[in-house]
């Protein structure tokens, strides 16, 4: 079900018509001790990050590129829930403003028909002094296609593309934040952090399926199907006959056709 559209408790929002990176500037921000739920979004990234030293690209004003800060009560095993309290956000505002609707990809993607229309990237960010509490920042990013559908070879789409309704970043960026801000009240406590997982559970289109994992710092893939999501939010793949907990790394999606490890 798609939650109603929402007003929000992001009160400081800033726009910029061109930044390095969303993330980095509001990384920065968090180390000065910036409170949280500060906002910031850009029109045009000239270093846009995806993981893993990757780039995120997109043309000026044909996307949404936006960062949230959060300061979550949560312990660090379970940081993976804020990148899926921005997935679901996203997924949903682009399903109310559009009436497109992704798919979640674990751990990180917005998929429509397996083309990437969304990334998220969650970084956490250790040293942060200033009246925080205490607290660990954890700075989430976005970045969806509205006009453009990714670089070429990619495999990306855009809202446009998939015949969504027209929308704006700022539009869309107010949707994605009105989508939030109940998920956020759930990352601060263990019960709606509870409630996150089970959702993400419900919503996340690779369980189920095949798939081929890198892992960090691996050579061998791993092939095996997608079975669970533990309360972390990390991936449960079954594979050769054991059941291996996936905490970071690249999933993908396989297809009947991909070739498969034999089954019983
Ligand atoms: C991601 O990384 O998908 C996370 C992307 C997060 C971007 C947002 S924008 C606002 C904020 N500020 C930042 O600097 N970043 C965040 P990853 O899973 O590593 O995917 C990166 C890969 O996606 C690239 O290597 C390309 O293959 C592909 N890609 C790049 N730009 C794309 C686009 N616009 N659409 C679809 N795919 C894209």
């Amino acid at each position: 079900m798609v939650p109603a559209m929402s007003t929000h408790g992001f009160s400081d929002i800033r726009w910029f018509e061109t930044l390095g990176s969303t993330n980095s500037y509001l990384a920065g921000e968090a180390r000065r001790g910036a409170p949280e739920n500060l906002v910031v979004a850009a029109l045009h990234q000239t270093a846009g990050r995806g993981r893993l030293d990757r780039r995120w690209e997109a043309p000026p004003g044909a996307s949404l590129l936006a960062s949230v800060l959060l300061r979550p009560e949560i312990p660090p095993d379970r940081l993976h829930l804020c990148t899926g309290a921005v997935a679901l956000a996203g997924a949903d505002a682009c399903r109310a403003l559009t009436g497109v609707s992704p798919e979640l990809k674990w751990p990180n993607d917005l998929l429509v028909a397996d083309r990437k229309l969304a990334g998220i990237l969650a970084e956490s960010v250790s040293d942060s002094p200033g009246d925080t509490g205490g607290r660990m920042a954890v700075v989430v990013g976005i970045g969806c296609n509205i006009d453009w559908p990714g670089p070429p070879g990619a495999g990306g789409t855009s809202l446009r593309q998939e015949g969504g309704r027209p929308v704006s970043p700022r539009e869309l960026l107010e949707g994605v934040l009105g989508m939030l801000w109940p998920r956020v009240l759930q990352l601060a406590t263990r019960t709606g952090q509870d409630e996150l997982a089970g959702e993400l559970r419900r919503r996340t289109a690779t369980l189920g399926r095949w798939v081929k994992v890198e892992l960090l710092g691996t050579a061998e893939p791993v092939v095996g199907r997608a079975v669970g999501l533990t309360d972390s939010g990390h991936l449960l793949v079954e594979a050769g006959g054991a059941l291996q907990e996936v905490v970071a790394g690249d999933v993908v999606h396989l297809r009947p056709t991909d070739d498969r490890p034999e089954t019983r």
